[in-house]
Parts: C-alpha cells; sequence; structure tokens
C-alpha cells in the first residue's frame, strides 16, 4: 500500500520539491493550495493529473491555514500517514507590514493543524513535519548555530514560528503525536521566490547580462547567510519522519556568506566582475571586468556590458527594522543520526540559480528582439 502525504505549502518552492520527491518514492500526495484570481501552481503543474485519471498519486486541495474546519475536513478525507506543514506567510520583511495575518497563518495555523490530528485520533497513526526556522536565533547567541543554541527571533515572522515550534514540541509531549521541527536554514533553487535576496540577484545578473535591465536594488549587504539547496533540505524533512523517535534537527551547510558575496559570485559566473566601493545607503556595485570568451560561450553580447556601470545600489527601502546579522548552522545531529549531507556546495548552488534564470530569462531577450511589446487589455 503507497503511503499518504498531504502537504499545505505545495505550490511554494518547497512544497514543489517534495511533492517531486515523495513521488518518486512512491506517495500518494495530497497538496493544500489556496484560491487565487490567477494561476498560483506553475511550480508543480508538471505534476498534475486529470482528476478523472483512475489509480491518481496527485490531488490538489483547495484550502488555509487560517480556516480550520477546513483542515479538519481535508485531514479527515485524505486520512495521511504524513503532514508536511509548509505553508506560511514566509517574507521576514513583509511580516513587519502584516504582523496579525503572520501569526495567524504561521502560528495558528500550525496549531489548527496540530489539534485537527488530535481530535480526528490520528494521532497513531500520522507523523508531522513543521517547517522551523534558522530566523528563531535571530540575534546572534553564538555560533554556529546547533538545536541547543538559544532563541531570540527578530520579526514578527521568527515570532510566529517560535510559536509553531513549541506547539510542536508541546504535542509531541502532551500527546506523544511523531511530530519534529526541521530547524532549516535558508535554502535557495532556481524555483525560489524572486523578492528573496538570492533570487533577485541572480534574476537581475540575467537580465544585466542580457541587456534587459540596467541595475538592481538591495537592502543590506552585509548580512550573512547559510545558504543551501531546496533539492537537498527536502530530503531532511521526510528523513526526519521516518526515524524511530521524533526529535527536532537543525539542517545547514556550515558555510556562510554575504549578500554582497552572494551578488559578486553570480555576476562571476556569467562572466562579469563586480567590484563594491563605498559605505552603508552609498555603496555600489560597479563592473570592472568582463571575460569575453565566457560572455561568448553562453551567448551574451559582450556589447551589454558596460565598464564602469552601476549594477547594484542600496536601497534602505529593503532594510529591516530589526535584522539577523549572522547565521551559519551546525548540522551534525543530522548528519550523526539522519544520515544526511548536503550534495549543493554555494558554488553548485549560484551556478544552478544562474543557468536557470539566463535561460528564463532569454524568452524576454527574443521578444525585445523581435520587437514584440506587452499588451495592455485595460486601456
Ligand atoms: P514559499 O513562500 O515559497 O511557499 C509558501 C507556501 O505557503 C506557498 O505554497 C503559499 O501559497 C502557502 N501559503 C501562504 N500562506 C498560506 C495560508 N494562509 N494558507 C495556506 N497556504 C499558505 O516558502 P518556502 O517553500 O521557501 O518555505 C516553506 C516553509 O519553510 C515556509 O513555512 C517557510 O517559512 C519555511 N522555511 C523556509 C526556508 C527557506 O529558506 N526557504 C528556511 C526555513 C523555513 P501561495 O503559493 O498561494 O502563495
Ligand atoms: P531571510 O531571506 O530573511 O533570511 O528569510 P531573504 O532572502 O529575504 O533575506 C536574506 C538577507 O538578505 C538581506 N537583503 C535582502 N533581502 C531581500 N529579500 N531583498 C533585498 O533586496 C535584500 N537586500 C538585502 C536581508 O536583509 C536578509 O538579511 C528566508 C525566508 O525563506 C524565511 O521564510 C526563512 O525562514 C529564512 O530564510 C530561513
Amino acid at each position: 500500500m503507497s503511503k499518504v502525504a498531504l502537504i499545505t505549502g505545495i505550490t511554494g518552492q518547497d512544497g514543489a520539491y517534495l511533492a517531486e520527491f515523495l513521488l518518486k518514492r512512491g506517495y500518494r500526495v495530497h497538496g493544500l493550495k489556496r484560491r487565487s484570481s490567477l494561476f498560483n501552481t506553475e511550480r508543480i503543474d508538471h505534476l498534475y493529473q486529470d482528476p478523472h485519471e483512475s489509480d491518481r498519486h496527485f490531488t490538489l486541495h483547495y484550502g488555509d491555514l487560517t480556516d480550520a474546519t477546513n483542515l479538519i475536513r481535508i485531514i479527515q478525507e485524505t486520512q495521511p500517514d504524513e503532514i508536511y506543514n509548509l505553508a506560511a506567510q514566509s517574507h521576514v520583511k513583509v511580516s513587519f507590514d502584516t504582523p496579525e495575518y503572520t501569526a495567524n497563518a504561521d502560528g495558528l495555523g500550525t496549531l489548527r493543524i496540530l489539534e485537527a490530528i488530535r481530535l480526528l485520533g490520528l494521532g497513531e497513526k500520522c507523523r508531522f513535519y513543521q517547517a522551523a526556522t534558522s530566523e528563531l536565533y535571530g540575534l546572534v547567541q553564538e555560533v554556529p548555530q546547533s538545536e541547543k543554541t538559544p532563541f531570540y527571533p527578530r520579526s514578527p515572522y521568527a515570532v510566529a514560528k517560535l510559536y509553531a515550534y513549541w506547539i510542536t514540541v508541546n504535542y509531541r509531549e502532551a500527546y506523544r503525536l511523531y511530530a519534529c521541527n526541521g530547524i532549516l536554514f535558508n535554502h535557495e533553487s532556481p524555483v525560489r521566490g524572486e523578492t528573496f535576496v538570492t533570487r533577485k540577484v541572480t534574476r537581475a545578473a540575467a537580465r544585466i547580462a542580457l541587456g534587459l535591465q540596467d541595475k538592481l536594488y538591495l537592502g543590506n549587504l552585509s548580512a550573512q547567510r547559510d545558504w543551501g539547496h531546496a533539492k537537498d533540505y527536502v530530503e531532511a524533512m521526510w528523513l526526519m519522519l521516518q526515524q524511530e523517535k521524533p526529535e527536532d534537527y537543525v539542517i545547514a551547510t556550515g558555510v556562510t556568506t554575504t549578500v554582497r558575496d552572494f551578488v559578486q559570485l553570480s555576476f562571476a559566473e556569467l562572466g562579469i566582475e563586480v567590484a563594491f566601493s563605498g559605505k552603508g545607503e552609498l555603496e555600489k556595485g560597479v563592473v570592472v571586468d568582463a571575460d569575453e570568451r565566457r560572455l561568448n560561450e553562453l551567448g551574451i553580447n559582450p556589447g551589454n556590458i558596460k565598464f564602469g556601470q552601476t549594477v547594484v545600489n542600496v536601497d534602505p527601502a529593503y532594510y529591516r527594522p530589526t535584522e539577523v546579522d549572522l547565521l551559519i548552522g551546525d548540522a551534525s545531529k543530522a548528519r550523526a543520526r539522519l544520515g544526511w549531507a548536503p550534495k549543493y556546495d554555494l558554488h553548485a548552488l549560484v551556478q544552478d540559480m544562474v543557468h536557470a534564470d539566463l535561460h528564463l530569462m532569454r524568452k524576454d531577450e527574443y521578444l525585445k528582439m523581435g520587437g514584440f511589446g506587452t499588451l495592455n487589455y485595460l486601456e
């Protein structure tokens, strides 16, 4: 008999990778998707199965983490062996603008699922994964951060996730649920949301190289993050639910990088050297060299790259009221107990993202070359 998994947040970056991973292992996958006025299933369209097909392995259900009765009904109908709670308002900066909604979806949303498992009597059958985060560490107490490092959240997002973390621990202890927190450090991919810094950078680097955009505005260039690949990290989520005992695990690469360095690595992958000068709001990134052979190899017109061109400016609008300066994770527990290790290092991650964005942006380049404009149906 195939195992049944329910993934909340299936339309997001991790949801898409996890669905793919579980389907390959023979699971029947159910996913929660929100109703929206435009299609929001781009990341999982390749997994779609027509409702009229018999023996379907992939099914989507409309729902929302703020709607308890909806969650209870879906969990009752699908009777999952494993629930992966990945749904969240996941943008740290946006959480300062929408703190109440973020608390409701990210904090109480987790409670609603745990309560549904308990009320439906699924405690023995159903294992629960909670998408916890390195944002819980917030203000630096010690590095590298491990399962034992104290938390000091620095945003409404992190505070909501702190509640979700502890309610997961509490339900494990109070009701003996198999419930785990995966304390995942930042993980990225070619399908990372475009407003997170890595994807914002790789997307813009590709567009600048193709002559589709002049520059990019960023916030705090000195923030340091431990960036891994989402493909590696969803495997860790699954491993956490396959153990004898439920526990919490840090998942990280153990290497940290500044936003500034990530920018330089991304442009360098395209053969463009960017140097930074100036301080604070006046800091800027300028093109200082270009490798013509590399540009030609990638099919980039060297004429698009102008020496001395400013490609990065700082816009304080992207600063956060309280920032998390330094994250670097110690995943030795996961390495020892789960046998987990990342396959992608930072260089492989940058390569994967930059080339995917270069490929994606070619479409815009061809449209521009062909003289196609955008039609405005609203005029
Ligand atoms: P994304 O932002 O890419 O995806 C979030 C998903 O949650 C989307 O499917 C989104 O739907 C859905 N969602 C948002 N609000 C609701 C709601 N109220 N009800 C139902 N669904 C909702 O995030 P990631 O895939 O990057 O992250 C997955 C989880 O892991 C999140 O909980 C995030 O906070 C956490 N996390 C992420 C890390 C990372 O580096 N990526 C690191 C540590 C933790 P829609 O597509 O309609 O917007
Ligand atoms: P983060 O990711 O806040 O760590 O949360 P994000 O990519 O948004 O920011 C990383 C760092 O880059 C700095 N930064 C900018 N960030 C954005 N988004 N846009 C900018 O223009 C910019 N310029 C500089 C930020 O200040 C920050 O220091 C992500 C999310 O996926 C969370 O859901 C998850 O829990 C954590 O990672 C681990």
